[in-house]
């Protein structure tokens, strides 16, 4: 599908524009396969999608990032010891739209969180050596605590590393299925083997749409190697995450596809890239 991308203000701007040629790799009925794949099990893996050589600037990238936040939680991982949760700089190589406008993608979380959804979050999650055994948990409670049913999908996580994910480093689990029942019913399958965890070892170039009410867990990295997993939010239209926004410099707004403008439209933007959080605001992340 051709689409005209233009600056903020028009086409007589002068504010360089983010051009790519946004290409759907998978056909409808492949895609619709997908979809229902994700709303059986909660999650759906795309392999070998994304190019590896784009994904190696973000590799790039990344070591003095991970390093600037351990040095600012050595003392107290949030995530558990030795598991950093760094949110990506909305700038390059990262606010990339061949990336976080991947049509496949885009297809597919547009029929679980309904149109005119929103990207609320650009983040990762890194085990290290000497990381743990994550409490089975969801990133999200339910969206009506007090009633017993689940709702159809409104937060989703697409997640990709930023390495080749081998047994022992620390793979990502998951419980298939449990995304629609409650977190005490999907323990209690856990516990008597009705389901099982499967750790999903993704490559660089992989891709899984999650629903985030899926219970899971980051597992020990064994190994010296950091296993980065970056973390792309999408939520329902009405869903408010002050948590986890994307800041995005002005410069960078300007620059984005009129879709991308949409579904970027409830972040803050900044209007100088100095204007920098102390630390990261995404503290409370296990329901
Ligand atoms: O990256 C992982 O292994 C999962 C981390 C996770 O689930 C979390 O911190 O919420
Ligand atoms: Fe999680």
């Amino acid at each position: 599908m051709a689409s005209t991308r233009q600056g903020a203000s028009g086409p007589s701007a002068t504010t360089e524009t983010i051009s790519f040629m946004p290409t759907q790799r998978y056909s409808p009925e492949q895609i619709q396969s997908f979809i229902q794949d994700a709303k059986r099990d909660g999650f759906v893996v795309l392999r070998d999608h994304l190019s590896r050589e784009k994904l190696q600037g973000w590799v790039e990238h990344f070591p003095p990032l991970l390093e600037k936040q351990i040095e600012v939680e050595k003392d107290s991982p949030n995530r558990g010891a030795q598991r950093f949760y760094v949110t990506l700089p909305f700038t390059a190589p990262y606010a990339d739209p061949s990336i976080y406008e991947d049509e496949d993608v885009l297809a597919i979380v547009e029929e679980l969180a309904g149109k005119d959804f929103v990207m609320c979050q650009l983040a990762t999650d890194t085990p290290l050596l000497g990381s743990d055994y994550q409490e089975l948990h969801r990133d999200t409670p339910p969206l009506f605590p007090e009633w017993e049913v689940e709702t159809p999908s409104f937060q989703l996580a697409v997640n990709f590393p930023l390495v080749d994910v081998t047994p022992e480093m620390g793979p990502f689990e998951v419980a298939r299925g449990t995304h629609m029942m409650s977190k005490a019913e999907g323990l209690r399958m856990l516990e008597t083997g009705e389901v099982k965890l499967e750790a999903i070892c993704l490559a660089l170039g992989d891709v899984m749409i999650r629903d985030v009410r899926g219970i899971h867990r980051g597992t020990p990295n064994r190994t010296e190697t950091p296993r980065p997993m970056v973390v792309i939010g999408y939520s329902r239209k009405w869903l408010n995450r002050p948590e986890v926004s994307i800041r995005i410099p002005r410069e960078e707004m300007d620059k984005v596809s009129e879709r991308a403008r949409r579904m970027l439209r409830f972040n803050p933007v900044l209007e100088s890239v100095e204007e920098k959080p102390a630390q990261e605001t995404y503290q409370a992340f296990a329901y």
